[in-house]
């Protein structure tokens, strides 16, 4: 499926998509959010996809927030249908079973930074910038990052930033644990797409149920997160990839996983 708005490409598992409106810093707008609704709706039936990396065309932007045009004009019941918009979206970006890194080339604000937060873990760029300016629009955040961002960096951090509208740098990100690696502008995604391969070496399933079981985990008490654990635990323990993990343990090789989720 051909897209006007963002650019999606597959190599040996991994995945990229690139947003792609750099004249307008890749911003978020109706028509791009349906294009990455269904661009990952397609990639959720995938039988080959084992990663995906989300990135910004151009060079100055990953997402510089939803486009501010389309909310200029918006009436109350609009808004409301455009924020659950984007919670859909970002709903279908966290729930892929399999890992989605950002790499955060440049600008990641609003629903930029909030994109990000709904990856499974992000680096970034020595010349990202991150932020939650809605209140500087006299708005509040609306793809989920009164939610989100709190949840990741502790409450009193992320009200800071949702209160001032300040932006903050790639090391400051680093810091709150919005990113894991900040690296040199021109390395981002050689970095990226090493720890990729990487995970595109796992299985499957273990991909899958290791994230699911850690989502799920966060969202509940510590008792049930155990239960959880158990029941992904015995799910995977009968999988062939398990077969072939421990069968090459013991015989000294490295596994290949070739297991299906199903
Ligand atoms: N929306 C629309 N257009 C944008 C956006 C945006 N978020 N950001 C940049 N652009 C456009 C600019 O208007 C400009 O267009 P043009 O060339 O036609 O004038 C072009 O991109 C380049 O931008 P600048 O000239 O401003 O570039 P600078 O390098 O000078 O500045 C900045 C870069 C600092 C990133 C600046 O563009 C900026 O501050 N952008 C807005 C950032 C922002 O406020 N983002 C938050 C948006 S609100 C949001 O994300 C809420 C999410 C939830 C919505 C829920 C809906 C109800």
């Amino acid at each position: 499926m051909a897209f006007q708005n963002i650019i999606v490409e597959e190599q040996d598992g991994i995945a990229i998509l690139q947003f792609n409106r750099p004249n307008a810093l890749n911003a978020l707008n109706l028509e791009l959010l349906g294009e990455l609704g269904q661009a990952l709706d397609e990639m959720m039936a995938s039988k080959t996809i084992r990663v995906l990396i989300l990135t910004g065309g151009g060079d100055k932007a990953f997402v510089a927030g939803a486009d501010i045009s389309e909310i200029a004009s918006l009436n109350p019941l609009q808004a409301k249908a455009f924020s659950a918009k984007g919670h859909e979206v970002l709903s279908k970006l966290s729930d892929l079973p399999f890992p989605v890194i950002a790499a955060v080339n440049g600008y990641a604000l609003g629903g930029g930074s909030e994109v990000t937060l709904a990856c499974d873990f992000a680096y970034a760029s020595d010349k990202a910038v991150f932020g939650l300016p809605e209140i500087t629009l006299g708005i509040i955040p609306g793809f989920g990052g009164t939610q989100t961002l709190a949840r990741l960096i502790g409450t009193s951090r992320a009200k800071e930033l949702i209160f001032t509208g300040q932006n903050i740098t790639a090391d400051k990100a680093l810091e709150y644990g919005m990113v894991n690696k900040v690296v040199p502008h021109d390395q981002l995604m050689e970095e990226v797409k090493k720890t990729a391969k990487i995970i595109a070496s796992r299985g499957k399933a273990s991909l899958h149920l290791a994230k699911q079981t850690v989502q799920q985990g966060m969202q509940t008490d510590l008792k049930t997160g155990y239960l959880l654990e158990e029941e992904g635990f015995a799910l995977t323990v009968t999988n062939e990839d398990a077969r072939e993990g421990t069968s090459a343990f013991l015989e000294k090789r490295k596994a290949n996983f070739t297991g299906e989720l199903q």
